[in-house]
């Protein structure tokens, strides 16, 4: 079921409990800001969540909410997970979709990383 982006923070949502290291993950990343993981479903060869290590529901929760060292650490690590993983030369996707239109199903912002094949163009 899509989120309403607009809801308050829910502790009790899966990656909440991945941060907390209550349910376990293919974590391929952390640092202060940020954690990354494969996607238990993934929708490409290389399939990871970058999600902050925040209290934020969303993306429009994280951008308007977020101090500034908060913001340019996990995009920072956004970019670190892609670069590890060697996927510069290649190319990758980033993916956020927000709120309900957008089919958002997890209340804790993340950032998909699709790469691995030609992803084809942009969907509408
Ligand atoms: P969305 O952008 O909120 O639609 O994406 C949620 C993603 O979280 C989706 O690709 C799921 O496969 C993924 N996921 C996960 O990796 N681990 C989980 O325990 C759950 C969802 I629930």
């Amino acid at each position: 079921m899509p989120i309403d982006a607009t809801q308050p923070y829910d502790d009790a949502n899966i990656f909440a409990r991945i941060l907390r290291g209550e349910i376990p993950a293919r974590t391929v990343y952390e640092d202060a800001h940020a954690l990354a993981f494969h996607d238990i479903n993934p929708q490409a060869p290389h399939h990871v969540l970058v999600i902050p290590k925040g209290r934020y529901v969303s993306w429009d929760d994280f951008s308007s909410r977020a101090n500034d060292a908060e913001i340019a650490g996990f995009v920072r690590a956004v970019g670190a997970v892609a670069r590890a993983a060697g996927l510069v030369e290649s190319g990758y996707r980033l993916l956020a979709n927000t709120g309900r239109d957008a089919h958002q199903e997890v209340p804790h912002l993340h950032v998909h990383i699709f790469a691995g094949r030609p992803l084809g163009p942009m969907l509408a």
